[in-house]
């Protein structure tokens, strides 16, 4: 890549060896809300990655720990409409869900969701079924809307968007600002279980929910991906993200959720995404609270490889499978 680009943890790259891992800026800002800044969020997660330790203590080495990391240029797109964006971030995306490597996307607005799940559609792990992928997801908000300002791939509905592609399973947590037809999509959506901040985060009974949340990520089957909104950390954390709300996961918390989700023996987590991030001015608190978050996402990945929980290409797959038909968003 570009010397005048940053590499993730400031590692230096080279560039003709075959990646293990990948590291993919989604600089994409079309529908936030309320807050600006998330197109520069990925640059900003980028530089301050270059001050994190490298050392990854469950690891005892550093990082990258015998594995090759490869950082891209940002994603770009000058399509004219949004939809035609999201078909541009899918094939941006999709020649790194191919198995051979694991893709770390940095968001950008959580609207990066739905071209992921997308892009995914033909990884080997899925079988040619995408309801076979469980998404593990932190974020204060539910991001179930049906629309937002008549926006349906607005990041408030990334995660409906989502299941509406076809995704399995989602698995919430830290939500604690959602809307009543949220709330009745989850109770009605048997895909969808939701873990709320005033239930695991609760004074005194919170440690006992949260222990069985964390038991429930530990049985965890099958393919995973882990996408995580830096505002399902308290908003002390992450002050300049799009909606920094209080109340949210701790530090410790979200190192619990990783460590968890890479750890579940039956599950192998095949894709990860750390989304709306902005950089925060004056301090550098945000970014490297994102920075921190996704070199813990790497480290936990080269302990899952180390360990035999990374199966690359699915050993379970039989021959040569059909090719997936591409979902457009622009043309469905
Ligand atoms: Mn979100």
């Amino acid at each position: 890549m570009d010397s005048d680009l940053p590499t993730f943890l400031g590692l230096p790259e080279d560039g003709d060896a075959a990646p293990d891992v990948v590291v993919l800026p989604l600089p994409y800002e079309l529908t936030t809300s309320y807050g600006q800044g998330t197109a520069d969020g990925p640059l900003a997660c980028l530089e301050a990655s270059a001050q994190v330790e490298l050392h990854e203590v469950l690891l005892g080495e550093d990082l990258p720990a015998g594995l090759v990391f490869r950082t891209e240029r940002p994603w770009t797109s000058d399509a004219g409409s949004l939809l035609e964006q999201l078909d541009d971030m899918e094939g941006f995306l999709r020649p790194w869900c191919t198995g051979d490597v694991f893709p770390l996307a940095l968001g950008g607005e959580h609207g990066i969701l739905p071209p992921f799940m997308a892009a995914l559609r033909d990884h080997p792990a899925l079988e040619g079924d995408l309801g076979r992928l469980t998404v593990v997801q932190i974020d204060a908000h539910a991001d179930l809307r049906s629309q937002l300002d008549d926006e349906p791939y607005s990041h408030a509905c990334a995660a409906a968007r989502s299941l509406d592609l076809g995704v399995g399973r989602l698995i919430q947590v830290g939500v604690r600002a959602h809307s009543l037809e949220e709330q009745q999509r989850i109770v009605d959506d048997d895909r969808i279980t939701t873990w709320f901040a005033r239930d695991v985060m609760a004074p005194g009974r919170g440690a006992s929910v949260w222990d069985a949340f964390i038991e429930v990520l530990g049985g965890l089957e099958g393919p995973v991906h882990l996408s995580f909104d830096i505002d399902g950390l308290d908003g002390t954390l992450v002050p300049a993200t799009g909606t920094p709300v209080p109340g949210g996961l701790t530090y410790w918390h979200a190192i619990q959720v990783i460590e968890a989700v890479f750890s579940a023996s039956e599950a192998t987590v095949i894709s990860a995404d750390v989304n709306e991030i902005v950089r925060q001015e004056g301090s550098p608190l945000t970014q490297f609270t994102a920075a921190m978050m996704a070199t813990k996402i790497l480290g936990a990945h080269a302990l899952a490889r180390r360990e035999g929980r990374w199966a690359g290409h699915n050993p379970s797959r039989k021959g040569p499978r059909a090719p997936q038909p591409r979902h457009t968003f622009s043309d469905p």
